[in-house]
């Protein structure tokens, strides 16, 4: 931070100093909302401001980052991979979302990954608006894990719009799976399971809904539900659901492979705000894998939708309820595979649960209450929680707008009575923290160097670009032990969470392989087309379906015109036969809408009707060599004769 910045920084707390609103449960409220207005600091200790410029996020020209981060971006619908400490934006992945530049959404490979999942009335009701949903919210981008820690195979995101769970192929690091969830309304919580390995993805059902939600119940709340969802991480089928009390919000998994857990914010099964938070305490929803599954083994379920779907309401041997102070949020392990923090949002409290003794809940041993072996109290509305492997605690707090720095030993201590103050440190953010994610942090390697607190406002941060702000997400320095603020991160609509890995966790290929399974569809045709891909400059006509197969070497495409004619359907299938790093090839047909990445050894196609007649220009749109200009095309049009 440049001085200047820093001084601006200082004027700027200082004008918000005295904004500390009360601590009412109304303000809270009033908070969470979004009222900015209650983004109040308290004030900020000379000693921070001073270490703020020591800390490094540096990292050369030509080094490398040590960590990947896998950011989500909300509303956007898409993942970003980001380096850490540099916070340089490397990578985007489309997934729920449209892109330009790399044509998902458009490409017939994309295009199968956005439609094969979705239920049959999902694809009716798509039909008519171009076969698939143009928007999604991706919340929660989670690696796969093989014994505890991550295995570098997959990423799993939550689509919180359209009731979605995708998958991202690490090697590629393209979206290859997408299913849509049935019986739940928006996916909200996503979690992989962590041990022994990924396994299932969890993923909840945020707000109730009639099930089946045909139109058969309407306004009749107490007929809503929400469910508990296991799709198989390997196939991306759903396996089972659970019929649960309350809502699901947040959900995360132990290092057993035994339970999973969810927040609920919900027990009163409300449909208005005010009913939402009537109740004094909700609860942490407690799932029995095991138990479950041989539910599902034996029978002991309803199929709906055809999934089968357990009953796991209270008095259930499938779940256990553990209440919790009002509206909860975030749900998360810590590395040391012993506890489990809930956040209290409306509450000032944060919950520890002991996972060892749930065995002896599920026993009905000890009552639930009993698994609770820690609460304490960090501040206004605490949100998520991450952790540093060496018994630390770092909890968002939203309306203070800070990251409380607590111990889980003392923190159970004070709650047996002793006189500790488990809070270590508190550190301002820049404003309004949602999640936080630690470097490995929800692993067993959790290493406690780096914290991002990801801040839902960056207000007076960032040079304005109108109403609309940037979101700051800030790197804070977590490997001493003080907090050190190193970098601001300006991103785009919404950042939600990141998951932080380590580049020795993670091995993307540079080249694609030429028997990827990604255009496996196109290799089945050319090769009844008797095409050679790699080779391929073929017009194939079969009746007014048209195949174009071309290959490319930079910087010219195998055939430098076709002839359709008016109202074929034209399928372009290019194959870019380079195999030098970093040299994608681009393919766009001037007033088609059509566009689409190749890179190096990829085969992309795409499909569309010639119903505009003339002559229409295609070109490469990644810049690949000194002609690039020159790369281009014409497909000629014939017109119908009338
Ligand atoms: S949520 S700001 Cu969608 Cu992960 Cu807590
Ligand atoms: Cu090929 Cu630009
Ligand atoms: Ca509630």
């Amino acid at each position: 931070m440049s001085d200047h910045e820093r001084e601006k920084d200082e004027d700027s707390s200082v004008s918000r100093r005295g904004l500390l609103s009360g601590t009412a449960k109304a303000a809270a409220l009033a908070g969470i909302a979004g009222t900015a207005g209650l983004g109040s600091l308290t004030q900020q200790a000379p000693a921070q401001q001073a270490q703020r410029s020591r800390g490094s996020a540096e990292v050369r020209p030509g080094d490398l980052d040590e960590y990947y981060g896998f950011s989500s971006s909300g509303q956007t619908g898409e993942v970003r991979i980001i380096g850490l400490p540099s916070m340089r934006e490397l990578m985007r992945i489309p997934v729920f979302n449209r892109d330009s530049a790399t044509g998902w959404g458009i490409t017939n490979e994309s295009r199968k990954v956005l439609t094969e999942g979705l239920l049959p009335p999902t694809r009716k009701f798509l039909e008519a608006r171009g076969g698939s949903f143009v928007n999604g919210d991706l919340h929660h981008p989670h690696m796969s894990f093989t014994d505890g820690t991550y295995d570098g195979r997959y990423l799993f995101v939550n689509d919180k719009a359209n009731c979605r769970v995708a998958r991202i192929r690490c090697d590629v690091m393209k979206c290859d799976k997408i299913v849509e969830i049935p019986n739940a309304s928006d996916i909200h919580g996503m979690r992989p399971q962590k041990y022994p390995r990924t396994g299932y993805v969890f993923a909840n059902s945020e707000h109730i809904i009639p099930i089946p939600n045909d139109g058969s119940v309407l306004d009749e709340p107490a007929k809503y539900w929400s469910v508990f969802t296991a799709i198989d991480g390997d196939t991306m089928k759903v396996v089972w659901q659970v019929l649960v009390d309350g809502n699901l919000d947040n959900c995360d998994a132990d290092y057993e492979g035994k339970y999973a857990f969810s927040s609920c914010y919900n027990s009163e099964r409300g449909v208005t705000q005010a009913e939402m938070t009537s109740a004094e305490r909700d609860w942490a929803t407690i799932f029995n894998i095991k138990r479950i599954e041989e539910a599902v083994k034996k029978g002991d379920f309803k199929e709906m939708d055809g999934v089968p779907v357990v009953d796991g309401r209270h008095g259930s041997p499938y779940t256990r309820y553990i209440p919790i102070a009002n509206n909860p949020h975030g749900c998360n392990m810590a590395p040391d595979g012993i506890h489990l923090v809930i956040s209290g949002k409306l509450s000032p409290t944060v919950t520890v649960i002991d996972v060892r003794l749930l065995d002896q809940l599920f026993d009905d041993k000890i009552k639930p209450r009993d698994a609770v072996v820690a609460e304490p109290e960090l501040g206004l509305g605490p949100l998520h929680t991450a952790f540093d492997g060496r018994g630390n605690a770092y909890t968002t707090i939203f309306i203070d707008s800070q990251v409380v720095k607590w111990n889980i030993d003392k923190a159970k201590r004070a709650y047996k009575g002793e006189k500790v103050d488990p809070i270590l440190e508190k550190i301002d953010v820049h404003y309004q923290p949602g999640h936080n994610h630690s470097t490995m942090g929800e692993t067993k390697e959790a290493d406690g160097k780096w914290l991002m607190s990801l801040n839902k406002f960056s207000k007076d941060r960032f040079l304005r670009v109108g109403p609309l702000h940037p979101e700051n997400d800030q790197l804070i320095d977590i490997s001493g032990d003080e907090m050190k603020l190193v970098h601001d991160g300006p991103s785009f609509a919404e950042p939600h969470d990141i998951c932080l890995v380590h580049r020795s966790k993670v091995n993307p290929i540079i080249v694609w392989k030429r028997d990827d399974p990604m255009w496996e569809d196109v290799r089945q045709q050319a090769a009844k087309d008797n095409v050679k891909l790699e080779e391929a400059a073929n017009v194939i006509r079969d009746g007014n379906k048209v195949r174009v197969y071309m290959h490319s070497i930079a910087p010219t495409y195998s055939l430098d015109s076709f002839t359709v004619k008016q109202g074929d359907e034209v399928t372009v299938v290019i194959t870019n036969m380079d195999d030098i790093e970093d040299l994608t090839h681009g393919f766009t047909i001037v007033r088609y809408g059509i566009m689409m990445e190749i890179s190096p050894q990829q085969t992309a196609s795409v499909t569309f009707i010639a119903d505009r007649p003339g002559v229409h220009w295609y070109y490469c749109q990644w810049f690949c060599h000194a002609l690039h200009m020159e790369m281009a095309g014409r497909m000629i049009v014939e017109p119908r004769a009338t």
